[in-house]
């Protein structure tokens, strides 16, 4: 599991600051997608999961989670990580999205198959949504952080 801290500065929060933790297994385009966006401060990269990064989590409105949709073999893992993240006490009010990232390879799961595979249904209480990206293109990404702006806008996270 690597992880990403950003703040990220934008009109898209109302030029508020927003803190948004990017999770996902190493390989699944974290960086790619900071460096895309080109929108943030990178804080801290973390390569391994640890009691350490937890002191990142207090005040965390939102998670980025990504998923490399065409690496099937790790999915599972990739879902483990995912749900042990939500089970954090100080990350149970943030918003989640997730990008079903690397979406230019063939044989990459579409994001009906990535809900699927992560079981996005069992999330409770709440606020998510998936978005199918592809960081080599810079697609998908805007959208997806569109969604979460209007989302914490108006109160989630
Ligand atoms: N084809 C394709 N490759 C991608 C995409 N996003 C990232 N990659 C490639 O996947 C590899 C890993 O990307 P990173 O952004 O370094 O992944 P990371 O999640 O930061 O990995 P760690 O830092 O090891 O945790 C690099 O070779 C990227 O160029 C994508 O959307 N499509
Ligand atoms: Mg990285």
């Amino acid at each position: 599991m690597g992880l990403v801290f950003t703040r990220l500065f934008s009109s898209l929060f109302g030029n508020k600051e927003a803190r948004i933790l990017v999770l996902g297994l190493d390989n699944a385009g974290k960086t790619t997608i900071l460096y895309r966006l080109q929108m943030g401060e990178v804080v801290s990269t973390i390569p391994t999961i640890g009691p350490y990064w937890r002191c990142y989590f207090p005040n965390t409105q939102a998670i980025i989670y990504v998923v490399d949709s065409s690496d099937t073999e790790r999915l599972v893992i990739a879902k483990e990580e995912f749900h042990a993240i939500l089970e954090e006490e100080e990350l149970k009010g943030a918003v989640v999205l997730i990008f079903a990232n690397k979406q230019d390879l063939p044989g990459a799961l579409d994001d009906a198959a990535v809900t699927e595979s992560l079981e996005l249904h069992k999330i409770k209480n709440r606020q998510w949504s998936i978005f199918k990206t592809s960081a080599i293109k810079g697609e998908g990404l805007f959208e997806g952080l569109d969604w979460l702006s209007n989302t914490l806008k108006s109160g989630g996270g």
